[in-house]
C-alpha cells in the first residue's frame, strides 16, 4: 500500500496538508511543485489498495489522471475550491469541492478535522488571500492574527515562479519543516532566519512590482505589466492580492513578460467576488477559481483579445 500527497505549493496547499497530517501522521510520497504546477496527478502511478490525497488543485486541468487513477482502483480524497467542471462519479473518489468566492481549501480540511488546527487554517485563509474568512474563523480563539497574517502572506509569496529555481524554498521541504509545529507560533520562534530571508525578498521583488506599467485603464479594471525577471514572476500573483485588497471595486491582471507572451495572475473586484476563472478559462493555459485565477502563457498574438476579453468579464 502506498499513500500519496499531491498539494499544491502555496499556502493554501501545503497548510491544508499540514492539519489532515498531523491530524493523522502517514508516511507519504508527496507531489507538489511551485505555484502554477498544477498537473501534478499525471506524476501519481497508483492502483489498487494505494491512497491518494490531493488538495487545491483544480479537478479540472487534472481530470484526465483522476479517472485513470480512479480506474486503477486507487482512494482517492480530493479537497479543492478551484472551477471543478464535472466531478466524476466513483465509490472511490470522496471530493469535498467548494467554490464559494470566500472559501479555501485549507478551511475546508479544517472542517473535515472539526477545527483541530485553527491556527494553521486562518494563517492559510490570509495566505490565499481571504483575510475576511481568517477574522471569521479567529473569533473566540485568542489568535496571533498580525503573525499569522504575515506568515500566511510569505509562505505563499514562497510558491510563485516559472519553476522551483525561482523560489526560494521548494514547496516539500518547506512543508517537511512545518510538520513539527502543531502551533505556528513555536514554527516562527525556531525558524525567524527562513521567514525573514523570504520577507527580504518579498520586499525586493515589491519593489520592482511598484514600477510595473499600465497598459489598460478603465474605472472598473487595470491591466499592468511586469518586466522579464525572476523577481517579477515571484511577486505578480502576491502584488495582485496586494492591488485587490487596496482597491477593492476594481478588477486587476497583472502580466510578467515572458518570450513570446505573458503569465498572467487575475484578480476579480473584491466587492464582487466572481469572474476570474471565466475569464482565465477562455485561454487554452488558464484556470483558477472566481477571486482569483491565471494563465500560464498568453502569446503575444492574443494580447489584444485578452484586453478584450477582461474589459467584457469586469
Ligand atoms: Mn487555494
Amino acid at each position: 500500500m502506498a499513500n500519496f500527497d499531491v498539494f499544491n505549493g502555496d499556502a493554501d496547499g501545503i497548510l491544508s496538508l499540514l492539519q489532515l497530517r498531523l491530524a493523522s501522521p502517514t508516511p507519504s510520497t508527496l507531489v507538489t511543485g511551485y505555484k502554477r504546477d498544477i498537473n501534478l496527478l499525471s506524476r501519481v502511478d497508483a492502483g489498487a489498495n494505494d491512497n491518494v490525497v490531493v488538495l487545491d488543485i483544480s479537478m479540472r486541468s487534472n481530470k484526465k489522471d483522476l479517472v485513470r487513477i480512479l480506474q486503477n482502483g486507487a482512494r482517492v480524497l480530493y479537497i479543492d475550491h478551484h472551477n471543478s467542471g464535472e466531478i466524476p462519479v466513483y465509490d472511490n473518489l470522496e471530493a469535498i469541492i467548494n467554490t464559494s468566492p470566500e472559501m479555501c481549501t485549507a478551511m475546508l480540511v479544517d472542517a473535515y478535522l472539526d477545527g483541530a488546527y485553527r491556527a494553521w487554517a486562518v494563517t492559510a485563509a490570509f495566505g490565499d488571500n481571504f483575510p475576511k474568512l481568517a477574522w471569521r474563523k479567529s473569533v473566540g480563539y485568542d489568535l496571533p492574527l498580525e503573525s499569522l497574517q504575515r506568515l500566511g502572506r510569505l509562505i505563499n509569496y514562497n510558491s510563485y515562479g516559472s519553476s522551483l529555481s525561482d523560489l526560494l524554498y521548494e514547496p516539500s521541504e518547506l512543508y517537511s519543516i512545518l510538520l513539527n509545529y502543531e502551533d505556528p507560533m513555536l514554527f516562527l520562534k525556531d525558524n525567524g532566519a527562513i521567514i525573514d530571508s523570504l520577507e527580504e525578498q518579498y520586499n525586493q521583488d515589491m519593489l520592482l512590482a511598484e514600477k510595473s506599467k499600465t497598459l489598460d485603464l478603465t474605472k472598473l479594471g487595470k491591466i499592468l505589466i511586469l518586466e522579464n525577471s525572476a523577481g517579477s514572476r515571484r511577486i505578480s500573483g502576491v502584488f495582485g492580492n496586494v492591488l485587490s485588497q487596496k482597491y477593492p471595486s476594481m478588477a486587476h491582471a497583472i502580466l510578467t513578460h515572458k518570450d513570446n507572451g505573458y503569465m498572467v495572475s487575475i484578480r476579480a473586484p473584491i466587492s464582487l467576488g466572481v469572474g476570474s476563472d471565466e475569464l482565465a478559462i477562455q485561454f487554452v493555459s488558464g484556470g483558477g477559481r472566481p477571486a482569483a485565477a491565471g494563465i500560464n502563457f498568453l502569446h503575444n498574438d492574443d494580447l489584444e483579445s485578452f484586453i478584450r476579453a477582461f474589459r467584457k468579464a469586469f
